[in-house]
């Protein structure tokens, strides 16, 4: 039977723009360009679900030469007892043994707030560099200055291996890939193209479900609305891959893949039709409704370093922070 978490190649893909008065975008014609290429190249992607906190990793991987990415991993973390555990990484580093995959990357969309990257735990098995958005460093200043991070605490982005500019391009094998910078969730946000595929991060979720919150800092609900629908732009056929889902009522299963032409019928936030300024005002509307992440002090003091954990005091005891009255 057949794997239903390994996504299977998308069918003919359409290489016609949708939007005849767009303005010229050189970078999404590439991507789009690319799309159309790898259409006899697809890449194998294999998902992993972590429940507790609905995010999906990915390992995506060339068939032809079996070199690998790892696409948002989770570190596993009890916020009661201040443990972190391998319990989300464990499936996909058997993935990677069963497969023999050699791993050069580990990809972030951008810096969660809701879950610990593993990352680093990832390069200390399997090699590879860890990779983000070069706006990471607005990130990292803004969070540095919330947790009053030590002087050591580079905010230049030098603690990732890579740092990524819009339309920066790359390969895994032979699979090629471009990294579209996605801003509005927050500044650093980039989708991966690789191949046919589309890993859109903190965009848009499920069309049931509709899009990502905005109102994190550096979050803005109109530059978020440009960057969905940006990716809105390649082939009808493209298949999108989400970083979360949170099950919506009217689902019974998780879900994770779907394609832009289903997003441009049916995302309840951003569907065809749907224009800036009322998406704006929904955005915010429902953001004010939003609960702050139950991880998101641990997850951001951790992924500003790139996954790592803060420096051990000199007891030799990591602690992480909680600025109190501050979010
Ligand atoms: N309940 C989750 C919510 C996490 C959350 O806020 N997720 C962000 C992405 S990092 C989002 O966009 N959520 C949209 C929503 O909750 O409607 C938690 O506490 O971890
Ligand atoms: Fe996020």
């Amino acid at each position: 039977m057949p794997d239903p978490t390994l996504a299977q190649p998308g069918a003919q893909i359409d290489a016609q723009p949708h939007s005849p008065g767009q303005v010229p975008d050189p970078v999404l014609d590439s991507a789009r360009a690319q799309v159309v290429a790898a259409q006899q190249g697809t890449p194998a992607i294999k998902a992993f679900f972590d429940m507790p906190t609905f995010t999906v990793t990915y390992v995506v991987h060339d068939p032809h030469t079996r070199r690998a990415a790892i696409i948002d991993s989770v570190l596993s973390y009890d916020p009661a007892s201040g443990r972190t555990s391998r319990e989300a990484v464990d499936p996909v580093l058997a993935h990677v043994a069963e497969l023999g995959l050699s791993v050069d990357w580990h990809l972030e969309t951008h810096a969660h707030a809701d879950h610990l990257s593993a990352a680093p735990l990832l390069q200390r098995e399997l090699g590879g560099q860890i990779a983000i958005g070069a706006h990471i460093c607005e990130v990292q200043k803004t969070f540095g200055t919330l947790f009053n991070a030590e002087p050591g605490f580079a905010r230049d982005g030098s603690d990732f291996d890579r740092l990524w500019a819009d339309g920066d391009s790359f390969r895994i094998g032979e699979l090629p890939v471009t990294v579209l910078h996605v801003p509005g969730h927050t500044p650093a946000c980039v989708a991966y193209v690789i191949g046919d595929a589309v890993f859109v991060g903190d965009t848009m979720f499920m069309p049931d479900y509709g899009t990502a919150r905005a109102d994190f800092p550096g979050g803005d609900a109109r530059t978020l609305f440009r960057s969905l629908r940006r990716i809105l732009e390649l082939p009808g056929e493209t298949r999108l891959f989400m970083c979360h889902d949170y099950l919506p009522e009217g689902r019974d299963h998780y879900a994770w893949e779907t394609t832009v032409a289903d997003q441009r019928r049916a995302n309840v936030h951003a569907h065809d039709g749907i224009d800036e300024d009322a998406f704006v005002a929904m955005r915010e509307g429902r953001d004010r409704t939003l609960a702050v992440p139950r991880l998101i002090l641990p997850s951001v003091q951790v992924n500003m370093r790139a996954g790592h954990l803060p420096p051990a005091e000199d007891n030799g005891v990591v602690y992480l922070k909680i600025p109190v009255n501050q979010l």
